[in-house]
């Protein structure tokens, strides 16, 4: 089957495709010929994925997912969260988001850090979440060059390394992102295979 994966992150689409089976074939939005930004207005994870999957599946009759995603660290009250993609300004820039954050955890040692993940699938009109997380702490160094976002500074529980030094395969083994995405293929190939 194909389904479309309504995302803008080149890095997310790259991820998915690695963690999809075949017999699913990810196709992007360049694919179905949308090149637009879609504004996330929403005020939570569900929302802005909603947003993502509900304008491409009503401009284009078809089946879609979308995943919205952030870091949350509880000492900072759960920031950045949703406003993950532009914390440092628009347009988004992981560098700069790095270094705000950062700055703002200066004082702390091994501040405690997830990241979050909620799919909207649209399927045959029907809509359903799936969500992923995984816990880990802010490093006070950026390593590694693997991986997007903040990943150089998350340090997963149970490694000493960031997700930007830690391979793609064991990335797409254990993050909030590939928990969310089994939970989809699980619900596709019992529904729809
Ligand atoms: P789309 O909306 O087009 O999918 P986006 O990058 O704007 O792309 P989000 O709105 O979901 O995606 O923002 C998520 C941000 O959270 C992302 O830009 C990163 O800064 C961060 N993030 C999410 N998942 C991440 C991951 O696996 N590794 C590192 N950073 C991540």
């Amino acid at each position: 089957m194909k389904i479309v994966f309504a995302t803008n992150n080149q890095s997310k689409l790259k991820e998915v495709r690695e963690i999809i089976p075949i017999g699913i074939e990810i196709l992007s939005l360049k694919d179905i010929g949308f090149f637009d930004e879609i504004k996330e207005t929403g005020t939570s994870y569900e929302e802005n994925a909603q947003i993502k999957t509900k304008y491409i599946s009503n401009k284009y009759s078809i089946d879609c997912f979308a995943d919205d995603s952030g870091l949350e660290v509880p000492c900072l009250n759960g920031a950045p969260g949703i406003y993950s993609a532009r914390f440092a300004g628009t347009p988004k820039n992981d560098i700069n988001n790095i270094k705000k954050l950062k700055e703002k955890l200066k004082k702390k040692t091994k501040p405690l850090a997830y990241f979050k993940t909620v799919i909207s699938l649209n399927i045959n009109k029907e809509n359903i979440f799936f969500k992923g997380k995984i816990k880990g702490y802010i490093s006070k160094e950026t390593k590694g060059i693997n991986g997007f976002g903040y990943d150089p500074i998350f340090i997963p529980d149970g490694y000493d390394k960031t997700f930007g030094e830690i391979s793609s395969k064991i990335k797409n083994k254990i993050s909030h992102r590939s928990i969310a995405i089994r939970k989809l293929v699980e619900f596709i190939k019992k529904n729809f295979f």
